[in-house]
């Protein structure tokens, strides 16, 4: 599930393989009695089922059918990366859980079961259902592939486990850490021992006294003589958490995040974040990429000189955010979202089931240092009064699960916004020169924004701008959908934008080419039925604009601190 081993001690099958499968279609689950089920054929896990030739493009009910092994009574955890997007999960033919929306990791804890072997059976549908589903919408502008797209674990808990642990910094100067864990029993343990080690090095170990059959254990470690994580030098700092019999391994990167004026500044330093928009899609594996291809998405943003990647319009694979954290890209993470209207976030039922995505989108990231910023909601209403209550709660409840990183929204309708006050970070998705404008009106079109914007005085990240182009065509005149128009239209935007002082960070819309929906009318402003504004394609070949934009963003950064200087007469 991550890119390096998480456990000395505790147990993990690891459940990726090849799994029985049947495609039901058009079935409803509640009418499917799992103890009949045939399963004719084999599926990959992880993998899109309807990404493999078989049943590309089809949306229906699937049936997954796996053995798991207990190794003896105690507690076991089941638990998915992700699975698209709806699902039920049954042990020996009886449900254990049901899940809504992928792109998070979801566990189930299992207490009662013989040792030895068990059937897992799991309910997967990608159709479409706001009522049961109201995360994964039809009109979104991406296609939602489905089935189980993320590894799947089986681990022995034992009768006293790690549920969870968090390291924040909380004074990088001293190297101050606060760490928390969260336990499990089945009886109250007694007499236990914790070890915390960092970088081999123990730092700290105690003997407890636990009274009780979960609880949360807090400490502040002073970690002396740690490097300290930034982008330029993307230092981790390895832990080994021990407790009784369980174990636990994590990397943390020690580095503060704050927002101060109109900059966002790790260990006290202002950063310019350079990057793109980054959807996880391939025409081969949809959703679910294999390691080898989130390895080339982080090297090639590398090489495209960035510094900063929007996770657009989900929370990446954590195997993609390990990268990050190794290769110094900072992250913007977001929940599932897509131009929602009251019609969404004024209903119940949405705004709990975004909250219930938040809050699995910060279990499964936070201790990530990459992760610099969390998001939500992507351009929707947010200049509809009626629609600033869901604002407020879910960008409030970011911040009561995470004070440590600052929250934002993408907004795509600045100048009307009535929630901009909500946000640490201004944030704005606009597109001069492709939907409105030409090239040389860049400008001043995005002039009179950051004007609009300024009084604000908080950091300002244009999170999405860019235009489409047909990989390959290479036309003479330059229009629109051509290589070189892109090519030219992303020179202008890095150039003024590198230089705006009120500006600290850029996510051109966006890396790479990706499928959308196949929904009219979208679909009809969607050649090839991809969305084609990434600076390579679906199979990640560069465009013209790929190395024009490299050359911008690898210029050296004293061109926007000249900028700020300018703006603000210091030296
Ligand atoms: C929006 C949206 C993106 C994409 C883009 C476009 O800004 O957030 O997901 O749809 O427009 O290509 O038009």
């Amino acid at each position: 599930m991550r890119n390096f081993r998480q456990h000395d001690v505790r147990f993990v099958q690891d459940l990726s393989g090849v799994w029985n499968f049947n495609f039901l279609g058009t079935v409803d689950p509640d009418a499917v009695d799992v103890s009949t089920l045939q399963f004719g054929d084999r599926m990959v896990v992880p993998a899109c089922f309807d990404a493999t030739p078989r049943y590309a493009g089809q949306r229906g009910l699937v049936a997954y059918h796996t053995k798991l092994r207990f190794r003896d009574k105690t507690p076991h955890r089941l638990t998915f990366g992700s699975v698209h997007h709806w699902c039920r999960v049954f042990l020996n033919g009886v449900v254990l859980a049901e899940h809504i929306g992928g792109f998070t990791p979801f566990h189930m804890d299992i207490t009662t079961h013989p040792q030895g072997e068990a059937d897992l059976v799991v309910l997967v549908d990608n159709r479409f259902d706001s009522e049961r589903c109201p995360l994964h919408l039809e009109y979104f502008d991406w296609y939602h592939y489905g089935g189980i797209t993320r590894p799947a674990s089986l681990a022995r808990l034992g009768p006293l486990w790690i549920d969870s642990v968090r390291a924040t910094t909380t004074d990088y100067r001293t190297r101050r850490v606060a760490l928390s864990l969260d336990y499990g029993a089945i009886r109250a343990p007694g007499p236990t021992e914790l070890v915390v080690c960092c970088d081999e090095r123990e730092v700290l170990r105690e003997r407890l006294e636990l009274k009780e059959t979960s609880g949360r254990l807090e400490y502040t470690l002073e970690l002396f003589g740690a490097p300290l994580w930034s982008p330029e030098s993307p230092e981790l700092c390895p832990l080994h958490i021990r407790l009784g019999e369980d174990d636990l391994r994590d990397r943390i990167g020690v580095r503060e995040v704050r927002v101060a004026g109109r900059e966002i500044l790790i260990n006290d330093q202002p950063q310019e974040l350079l990057g793109y928009n980054r959807h996880e899609g391939h025409p081969q594996f949809g959703h679910a990429l294999p390691t080898a291809l989130l390895l080339e998405d982080a090297q090639r943003l590398k090489d495209a000189g960035c510094t900063f990647v929007r996770g657009s319009h989900y929370p990446q694979d954590p195997r993609f955010l390990d990268l990050c954290d190794e290769l110094g890209l900072l992250v913007w993470s977001e929940t599932i979202g897509w131009q929602h209207e009251a019609e969404h976030l004024c209903n119940a039922r949405f705004v709990e089931a975004q909250e219930r995505h938040l809050h699995e989108m910060v279990a499964g990231a936070v201790n990530h240092p990459s992760v610099i910023l969390w998001g939500v909601l992507n351009e929707s209403g947010s200049d509809d009064p009626a629609c600033r209550p869901a604002y407020e709660r879910l960008l409030g409840q970011l911040r009561l699960l995470d004070g440590s990183r600052p929250v934002t929204y993408a907004t795509n309708r600045p100048f009307k916004d009535v929630c901009l006050d909500l946000a640490d970070v201004v944030s704005v998705n606009t597109y001069p020169g492709w939907y409105e404008g030409e090239i040389e009106a860049i400008p001043e079109a995005l002039g009179r924004l950051f004007a609009h914007l300024a009084p604000h005085e908080k950091p300002l990240i244009v999170s999405e701008i860019g235009a489409g182009a047909l990989p390959g065509w290479h036309d003479p005149l330059a229009g629109r959908w051509s290589e070189a128009y892109q090519a030219a239209l992303l020179e202008a935007v890095v150039r003024f934008v590198r230089n705006e002082p009120r500006v600290c960070g850029l996510a051109i819309w966006q890396f790479f080419d990706v499928r959308t929906t196949s929904a009219p009318p979208r679909i009809l402003g969607r050649p090839r039925s991809f969305n084609n504004k990434g600076v390579l394609d679906e199979y990640r070949r560069p465009k013209e604009a790929y190395k024009v934009v490299k050359r911008l963003f690898e210029e050296p950064k004293e061109r926007r601190s000249q900028a700020v200087e300018r703006e603000t007469g210091t030296k």
